[in-house]
């Protein structure tokens, strides 16, 4: 579906609009110096809200680097107002959009060499130290309990019971199910902690995927952490666990052969060592503990997630083929198995990094 007249005239955009990313939520598209979304509205139901909190964030960010003499323009995204100055524009379709600047002769990619990771992971652990002086109070709750693992298991149960497209009957589901079912102690873990307090609330972007990195497109350096819809109070472990979770697997996201699903060590310890070396100075040791836990929960969690979309008839993530969500949800799990396995490695490398 393309952008109509009504929304390009909206920003006074003329150059012509090309599909672009590949991100799973929004429709992005590139038009010159633009990048225009549809903003999904299943998922993000109060757009004014998001777009509320996208300004303050990106603002409060945006200073920050001025005041420490770096490239703002390319460091954070930068909302572009409708000629009636707003943030947003709803079409006469009911449908919401939004503009940014295109971050210039950036890159992104769903698959890293270690060299690229560390630069990222360092960025990730940057982003939370240039939030870390954000107060939370003042952003809303974009998607509730977005990261709340122990409500994800709820939700994929009731829709495991319901059942409405006749899909949990097959082997492959049982057998996720069963695994699901056996880490139940465990999947409270990081939101158990939070509610205690002995770990720190933070404000956290919560979709850390590495493929909302921008890299620069020659020197390949880290620009910015971008797609912000979910930038809400958090543990610092959501970001920690998704960000590795979806750069350090062997194989993609969506691999059908399981056999391909593993930990990327290599990755791994670029990763870890990235991370530390800015999150380092402010991680508390009890989040420190849990960093390797971290990737195995995150990637149960989004298992959960897809597994919960399929049994759903996939209405919440975009699919490419028949059964995308399923292989997903499996290739998830899969690398949660193995993580586990792992886990010891991950603990040592941690240590190791933590002395930079
Ligand atoms: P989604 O929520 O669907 O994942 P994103 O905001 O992550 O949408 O955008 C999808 C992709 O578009 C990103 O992975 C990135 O490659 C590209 N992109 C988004 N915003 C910009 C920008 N301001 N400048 C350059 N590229 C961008
Ligand atoms: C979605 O928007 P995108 O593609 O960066 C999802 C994440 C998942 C990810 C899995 C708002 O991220 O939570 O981890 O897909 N974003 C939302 O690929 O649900
Ligand atoms: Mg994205």
């Amino acid at each position: 579906m393309n952008i109509s007249k009504e929304v390009l005239d909206a920003y006074g955009i003329k150059k012509p609009q090309t599909p672009y990313g590949n991100g799973h939520i929004n429709d992005t598209y590139i038009s010159g110096d633009y990048i225009i979304q549809r903003i999904n509205t299943s998922v993000f139901k109060e757009p004014e809200k998001l777009m509320s909190n996208i300004i303050k964030i990106t603002g409060h960010m945006r200073a920050r680097l001025e005041k420490e003499g770096r490239d703002a323009e390319r460091g954070t995204l930068c909302v572009v107002f409708t000629k009636d100055n707003k943030s947003f524009f709803k079409a006469s379709d009911s449908k919401y959009y939004r503009v940014c600047r295109l971050i210039k002769n950036s890159v992104s990619y769903d698959t890293v060499t270690p060299e690229l990771l560390y630069k990222a992971a360092y960025g990730f652990g940057d982003f939370q130290r240039l939030l870390s002086d954000f107060d939370g109070k003042k952003l809303y709750e974009t998607i509730p309990d977005f990261h709340n693992t122990p409500k994800r298991y709820e939700n994929l149960a009731a829709a495991y019971s319901a059942d409405i497209c006749s899909r949990g009957a097959r082997d492959d589901v049982k057998r996720e199910m069963e695994y699901i079912n056996s880490l139940s102690n465990e999947l409270g873990v990081v939101a158990d902690a939070l509610e205690k307090g002995s770990i720190p609330c933070r404000v956290t972007h919560n979709d850390t995927k590495i493929n909302n990195v921008l890299f620069d497109r020659e020197s390949n350096e880290f620009l910015a952490v971008i797609d912000l819809d979910t930038v809400m109070p958090g543990s610092l472990l959501y970001d920690f666990g998704d960000a590795f979770r979806s750069s350090c697997n062997l194989a993609a996201e969506d691999e059908k052969d399981l056999s391909l699903v593993g930990l990327n060590l290599e990755n791994a310890e670029a990763f870890i060592k990235g991370f530390m070396r800015s999150a380092g100075a402010f991680i508390t040791e009890n989040e420190k503990a849990l960093l390797p836990f971290s990737v195995k929960l995150i990637a149960v969690e989004l298992g959960m997630r897809f597994l919960t979309d399929y049994l759903e008839g996939d209405t919440y993530f975009k699919i490419s083929r028949k059964d995308h969500n399923l292989e997903r949800a499996r290739c998830q799990l899969e690398f949660a198995r193995k993580v586990d396995e792992n886990i010891a490695i991950l603990s040592k490398m941690v240590e190791a990094y933590s002395l930079q």
